[in-house]
């Protein structure tokens, strides 16, 4: 309902704007009509186009009560700044203009004499027209460009600025022309002199607009170096204020994981371009880890000491490796720019850290990861328990991800983008281990549509952390999540069973009993996997009625803009993009919530580093299964969802949308603990491109 209100919303703004141009033309051009049936016919014109603009009024009225019935917050910016500005001057046109022009439409044919004009060019019958154009404009550059977040105060004067400023100059204006309309000398004044002059003024518009949008466009280039604890944009969410980072404080590089003892797993993973060949013979030119793409799947037990160790032997990409969900120490994070510098060309970076949780993980690089992740340089990271997986199971690792060709995406299963068929017993405990690992631009970057047909299934774990009380689902359509993960199990039944990713119907896994060559039907109509009611028993530490130590809140809105010189539909978090968006700072052990709104055109799978967070309460329900710990959460426009978390791992977190587009243009912000700091720098003045 938010999505229909809001994009009509917009729609609506540009239909009053052409609707309110026509109006301001035909009322400047009132008086200058030749005859008394000229000056009628344009005068029920002009009331016909009045009445359109009023019923196109109501129409955007509910648009706005369908935001609203969702929650205030979707639309308190149009209730409290665009309307307003709006139907004051529209209040105006009924009060001053109306009445006027009501006379002049039910004029009879006598001469159209001075007084007539000079009622016809009074500024203030013409003014309120002109002036409500202007507001109309105003609308448009609220509903694309300019998306006001709270408080709104200064919102309201920099968009009452223009229309106040153009109620002087129209009336000045207007007051020159009710001059000349009556000047004995009117009906001799050329033509060809105030088309010139016409000319020149409109020159004289482009060029200042064109001026004022190149300055915009240069101005929004990021600087070459920005730190990211050096922001003025901070957010205590309503708990004391604290210092951020400054002298004295912890650098990133103190919190790293065990610098001593015998690694139980070690690995190392070297960058490097390479060749990727799909099922279907398409070749990919990759970036890989160790010449694959998916890179190596790291399989270690709970408890065990990891070292990975990473080369670069790519010329002309840095690199890193962020373990996506393992709440790792800080430094380990892998992030450019923030935990460390990204590796160079030759160069090389250790990571060690202790693997705490259990379960399906991924890796990738955090350096350019728009198009560097893209092109493969990722992979699976899975956690065993510590006494061995559940006997006998066997667990199939699915990275749905989407290759890019010149003329295609490709959407596949790791490499497998035609369908692949592996043999099961009956009675065999199976586990599919789904990881998203990339925005799904084939189906409007909405979550990856998966199905899995054949059998009932139980979702074992979201986000690598075991749901409580898993019921059976039958033909369950899954949205996952960019970068989420969900553990799908099932006993193999005696007949096939098929995983789908609805975004390529003729690729997916279909696990078979030995000799069984049948494929299931694919059933994309089931219902829709909800995560909040799903499952049961098991503890919260905190609740939706928990009081918390701070309270953050996330608007997210999209507006048409400039972000590092070039024009976008921008992401804007609480109103700006990286690298003004909020810094939230905490304290370790303070019990934080944070309300993601999205008032946006588009998904967020919005993803904090560091921390899994239990989700509380999507638009006011509380959630009631087992308790949903995430670490990538896809939020949908017209979604608010209150989530939870204990600050419990100190650092400098990334915490941003997981649609690496949007990361890229802007949607990044940090959580950041007291006294934290890092020596790191981002931007084209170091090695350092974390988005
Ligand atoms: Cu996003």
């Amino acid at each position: 309902m938010f999505e229909v209100g809001e994009n009509a919303d917009g729609i609506l703004a540009g239909v009053l704007f052409l609707i309110w141009l026509s109006a301001a033309i035909l009322a400047t051009r009132l008086a200058w009509r030749p005859t008394p049936e000229a000056l009628r016919k344009s005068a029920r014109r002009l009331l016909r186009l009045l009445v359109a603009a009023l019923v196109v009024l109501v129409v955007k009225c509910v648009a706005i009560g369908l935001m609203l019935a969702v929650d205030w917050i979707f639309a308190d910016n149009r209730v409290i700044v665009q309307m307003p500005l709006l139907l004051l001057p529209m209040l105006a046109v009924v009060i001053w203009t109306v009445p006027g022009l009501r006379a002049l439409a039910n004029r009879d044919d006598a001469p159209v004499d001075v007084e007539t004009r000079s009622a016809a060019a009074d500024p203030r019958f013409v003014v309120p027209v002109q002036v409500t154009a202007v507001a109309t404009v105003i609308g448009v550059y609220f509903a694309y460009v300019s998306r006001p977040v709270p408080s709104y105060l200064d919102d309201i004067a920099t968009h009452a600025a223009p229309i106040l400023l153009s109620v002087l100059v129209l009336w000045f204006w207007q007051g020159r022309r009710l001059r000349v309309v009556t000047a004995t000398d009117f009906a001799r004044r050329g033509r060809r002199a105030s088309a010139l002059r016409a000319t020149a003024q409109a020159a004289v518009v482009v060029l200042v607009v064109a001026a004022g949008i190149t300055y915009v466009a240069q101005s929004s280039r990021l600087p070459d170096r920005m730190s990211m604890t050096s922001h003025d944009n901070v957010d205590y969410g309503g708990g004391p204020s604290i210092g951020h980072g400054g002298h004295g404080g912890t650098s990133v590089d103190e919190l790293r994981g065990p610098r001593t003892g015998k690694p139980n797993k070690a690995f190392t993973l070297t960058a490097k371009n390479a060749t990727v060949r799909l099922s279907s013979g398409t070749e990919i030119k990759a970036l890989t880890y160790n010449g694959q793409s998916p890179g190596p799947e790291l399989r270690v037990r709970e408890g065990d000491l990891v070292e990975v160790t990473l080369h670069n032997e790519i010329p002309d990409e840095n690199v890193t490796i962020h373990w996506h969900g393992l709440d790792v120490p800080n430094g380990e994070d892998g992030v450019a720019g923030a935990t460390q510098n990204a590796v160079e060309p030759g160069g090389s970076f250790t990571y060690r850290f202790i693997a705490e949780q259990v379960g399906t993980f991924w890796y990738h690089t955090h350096q350019n990861p728009l198009e560097a992740i893209r092109r493969g340089l990722f992979g699976a990271l899975i956690v065993e328990p510590r006494d061995g997986p559940p006997p006998g199971e066997r667990d199939f690792v699915v990275q749905a991800h989407e290759w890019r060709t010149p003329d295609d995406n490709i959407v596949s299963f790791g490499t497998s983008d035609t369908l692949q068929r592996q043999e099961v017993a009956p009675g065999t405990p199976v586990r599919l281990r789904l990881i998203n690992t990339d925005n799904n631009p084939s189906t409007d970057s909405r979550p990856r549509a998966l199905t899995v047909n054949g059998t009932p299934v139980r979702v074992a774990a979201i986000d690598g952390v075991d749901v409580n009380g898993p019921t059976p689902l039958t033909d369950p359509r899954f949205g996952l999540a960019t970068g989420g993960r969900y553990d799908v199990t099932f006993t193999m039944p005696a007949g096939p069973v098929r995983l789908t990713d609805l975004a390529n119907r003729d690729g997916g896994l279909v696990l078979a009993p030995p000799g069984d060559t049948s494929t299931p039907k694919i059933v994309d109509d089931g219902d829709h996997f909800d995560p909040l009611s799903y499952g049961s028993g098991g503890s919260r530490p905190f609740d939706a009625g928990s009081s918390y130590d701070r309270s953050f809140t996330q608007l997210l809105d999209d507006r048409l803009s400039f972000y590092n010189g070039g024009l976008h539909l921008v992401p804007i978090i609480n109103g700006h993009s990286f690298p003004d968006t909020p810094t939230l700072m905490v304290r370790m052990d303070d019990v934080v919530k944070v309300r993601i709104v999205n008032r946006s055109h588009q998904n967020h799978p919005m993803h904090l580093h560091g921390h899994h967070a239990l989700v509380l309460s999507r638009n006011g329900v509380r959630a009631t299964g087992s308790p949903w710990w995430i670490d990538s959460l896809d939020v949908i426009p017209g979604e608010i969802y209150e989530i939870g978390f204990k600050a419990d791992n100190p650092g400098l977190w990334m915490d941003h949308c997981h649609n690496l587009d949007h990361a890229a243009n802007g949607m990044v912000m940090h959580l950041a603990y007291e006294g934290v700091t890092s020596p790191y720098e981002l931007g084209r003045g170091t090695p350092n491109q974390p988005e």
